[in-house]
């Protein structure tokens, strides 16, 4: 095959390709080449059905039924895919909730008056979010109230009983069913801990009793650690409004020094932003021959600040290699998560520094240098600072940036969709009444190299669209949109005539950007107020969720919480289950009389959008709409 085909057959994105074809003529691997190198993948594994809980093992069941049906312990192929997916929901709850927890953290520290260059920028949001918790504000100042607000948050993580704050944004009946089931949650930290618990040799093997605290799980880390992230990031740095910016790699500058933020934590992106409209740093640009400093994000923490300041992005989950294959990034600062551990080497054939800054994800071959919230501002001057001065190390023989970039609008907070509504939600009631908008669907995931790169998200999207579905979404979804010109008032476009009328008189574009991973949150948020606002249960409403191309454990725990809270889910990438045929009914089918909403999978876009409307039209039908 040459070339060109296979970029193409990799990536629909226009940039990716070029830079695909790049790295195949400079005989560089990408995470394409290395997933090639993987064939065949595991069967065990990719079937749910090997297990490594103990030293007995590890031991696989065999699928066909001519080998074993029962680990050294008896275990059967129900019980270990189901701790599997159990483990699985743990470790990206335990993600999403550890980066809520550092974002309290600096809070708390703010509110303190130690952080290094935080301040409170949302008191309207503070504010709020204490009349949530029962926090005074009478007569008390925002530092007070922050500081309160702060440890409630923080003391919610380890919530050994009762319920947790955020939860309660759920309508009631929603409420009365996790409680009834027993996966009204506590704190994550206790969560995570009793999953790890069950998963062990010889606790619990009852797959339906394991799914449910995976269920259980999942929602101290949506209603918990996640919504934590959110709200208490939008008291910090400031709830998003929309706002322009651009995206894919084409915002890398060939005269200035680029410095790519990659990760989740805002408060890293926060102060490399900051620190980079540093005069004297922008001074030393100049002396080292640059014409200014320019940062662009990649993954969530792009995102962060791409909806807050409109920082460029310059693309998603895939093209964290494809970025350093420019030959223009002189230094990648990256914190925790979707960081592949393939950056430092493929780095050293450029002249590109790996920065990682995070005590808890070092990365052998990269520069660390360990950001802490109490110093923030001046250690991101030291990190740019270190960007800067590899400026000259830039061989400009090597670069080569795809002339490629896209307008978008972004930053689409509950708030601003509520503001760009004139104040209340009642006119995207009155449109989903009428039928003008069928219904809502958020959009969410990374990139998955088994997924040719932004086809399925894209072409999910446009059918949706197409048909008078307002998309929302986040993470490497919203990226795929917004490098594709999706997120722009004029993609209404492409709209049905229902959906295209509410965009043009709103000025809204006809899919939402309402952030990061964690920022999901927003949209579970969403969803409870319209339900509360129609008096039904989440489950009643003309709503789905969809995780086209996703990848982490972080998207499995998503999965779980979105149906946990009543919404129907599709996947588009096959989760390791189908082992156990026990299992994957309950997650397919036993799922809907449990708790109101299940999973599909479906790998084709066109397909799932079509599982996705009939199921929205069974919804308005059953409302009487
Ligand atoms: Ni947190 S989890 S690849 S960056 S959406 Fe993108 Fe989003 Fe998945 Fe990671
Ligand atoms: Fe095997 Fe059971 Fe040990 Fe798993 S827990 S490795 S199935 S003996």
């Amino acid at each position: 095959m040459d070339v060109k085909d296979r970029a193409s057959e990799r990536s629909v994105d226009t940039a990716s390709q070029i830079m695909l074809r790049e790295a195949e003529r400079q005989g560089i691997d990408t995470a394409w080449d290395r997933l090639e190198a993987q064939q065949p993948q595991c069967g065990f594994g990719e079937l749910g059905l090997c297990c490594r809980n103990c030293n007995m093992g590890p031991c696989r069941i065999d699928p066909f039924g001519e080998g074993p049906d029962q680990g050294v312990c008896g275990a059967t192929a129900d019980i270990i895919v189901a701790r599997n997916l159990l483990r699985m929901i743990a470790a990206g709850a335990a993600a999403h909730s550890d980066h809520g927890r550092d974002i309290t953290h600096a809070l708390l520290l703010t509110a303190e008056g130690k952080s290094g260059g935080y301040e409170i920028k949302d008191t309207a949001k503070l504010n709020a979010l204490a009349a949530e918790y029962g926090i005074d504000t009478e007569g008390r100042n925002k530092e007070e109230v922050a500081g309160d607000l702060a440890r409630a948050a923080y003391a919610e993580f380890g919530n050994q009983e009762g319920p947790i704050r955020f939860t309660r944004r759920a309508p009631s009946k929603r409420v009365e069913l996790w409680r009834k089931l027993g996966i009204d949650p506590r704190g994550v930290d206790r969560e995570i801990v009793e999953a790890m618990h069950r998963t062990h040799i010889g606790v619990d093997n009852d797959y339906v009793n394991l799914i449910l605290h995976g269920l259980r799980t999942a929602l101290s880390d949506g209603w918990g650690g996640s919504t934590i992230a959110t709200e208490l990031s939008d008291v910090l740095f400031g709830t998003p409004k929309p706002i322009k910016s651009m995206a894919n790699l084409g915002v890398l500058s060939s005269d200035k020094v680029n410095i790519i933020i990659h990760g989740h934590e805002p408060t890293l992106s926060e102060m490399i932003v900051a620190a980079a409209d540093d005069a004297d740093l922008i001074a030393l640009a100049k002396e080292k021959g640059a014409n200014g400093i320019n940062i662009a994000g990649i993954c969530c923490t792009g995102t962060e600040v791409l909806m807050r300041h409109g920082t460029p992005i310059a693309g998603n989950f895939l093209q964290q290699e494809l970025a350093i294959i420019t030959g223009a990034v002189e230094a990648m600062v990256v914190d925790v998560q979707c960081i592949m551990p393939a950056l430092p080497d493929l780095a050293g054939c450029f002249h590109t520094k790996i920065i990682s800054t995070s005590p808890k994800a070092k990365f052998p071959g990269a520069t660390h240098i360990e950001f802490h919230e109490d110093k923030a501002f001046d250690i991101a001057k030291e990190i740019v600072k270190a960007a800067v001065e590899n400026y000259p190390a830039r061989n400009a023989a090597k670069v080569k940036i795809p002339d490629e970039k896209m307008e978008c609008m972004v930053g689409f907070s509950v708030e601003a969709i509520v503001n760009a509504l004139g104040g209340s939600l009642d006119p995207l009631l009155d449109a989903i009444k009428s039928g003008a908008v069928k219904g809502v669907v958020g959009i969410v995931g990374c990139n998955n190299p088994k997924i040719q790169h932004d086809y399925a998200h894209l072409n999910l999207v446009k059918e949706l669209i197409k048909n008078d579905v307002l998309v929302i979404n986040t993470g490497c979804n919203a990226i795929a949109c917004a490098k594709a010109g999706l997120l722009l008032p004029e993609a209404a476009d492409q709209a049905g005539d229902g959906l295209k009328a509410v965009c043009r008189s709103l000025g809204i574009p006809p899919v939402l950007h309402m952030g990061s991973c964690v920022d999901i949150s927003r949209i579970l948020t969403a969803c409870a107020a319209i339900a509360n606002a129609l008096g039904v249960d989440i489950s009643d409403l003309p709503v789905a969720g969809a995780a086209p191309e996703w990848m982490s454990e972080k998207a499995v725990s998503i999965g779980t919480y979105v149906v946990a809270s009543g919404i129907y889910t599709v996947l588009g990438a096959v989760p390791p289950v189908l082992g156990s045929a026990n299992v994957t009914a309950l997650l397919t089918e036993g799922a809907e009389d449990l708790i109101g909403a299940k999973f599909a999978v479906e790998v084709d876009p066109f397909k799932a959008a079509k599982l996705i409307l009939d199921h929205i039209m069974a919804k308005r039908e059953a409302l009487g709409i």
